[in-house]
């Protein structure tokens, strides 16, 4: 999508603090991190949200799930918070799904 912030990211077209690149997954570390660890882990291919992917492609968000349970391994052993912030109320702001992978520090429920 030309218009999408992380087909931008994800082409090279945009700078990023990459992590991860996979054939269908990405990780960036997020602009605005509220963590220690904030990992964007995002598909190549566009969905507009998690339900859209779950919908059209259960092996791809199995795989993002997958991926952001080795990056958080990886970077704090294992223990993090996965959030699929999804419709804007909900605080959705960019319409191309992503996983928050948000880990480093205790964390309340909510906050
Ligand atoms: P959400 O609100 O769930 O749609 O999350 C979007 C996240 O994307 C938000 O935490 C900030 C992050 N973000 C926005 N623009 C950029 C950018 O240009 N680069 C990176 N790395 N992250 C961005």
């Amino acid at each position: 999508m030309t218009d999408c912030l992380f087909c931008k990211i994800i082409a090279g077209d945009l700078p990023s603090d990459m992590v991860y690149r996979g054939d269908r997954v990405v990780a960036f570390r997020d602009i605005n991190p509220v963590a220690p660890t904030h990992i964007l882990v995002v598909p190549v291919d566009h969905h507009p949200d998690v339900v859209h992917l779950a919908a059209k492609d259960e092996p791809l968000l199995t795989e993002l799930v997958t991926v952001a349970g080795e990056l958080a391994k990886a970077e704090a052993g294992g223990q993090f918070r996965l959030m699929f912030n999804t419709g804007a109320e909900a605080g959705q702001t960019v319409f191309h799904v992503h996983a928050h992978v948000l880990a480093g520090h205790p964390m309340g429920f909510p906050g």
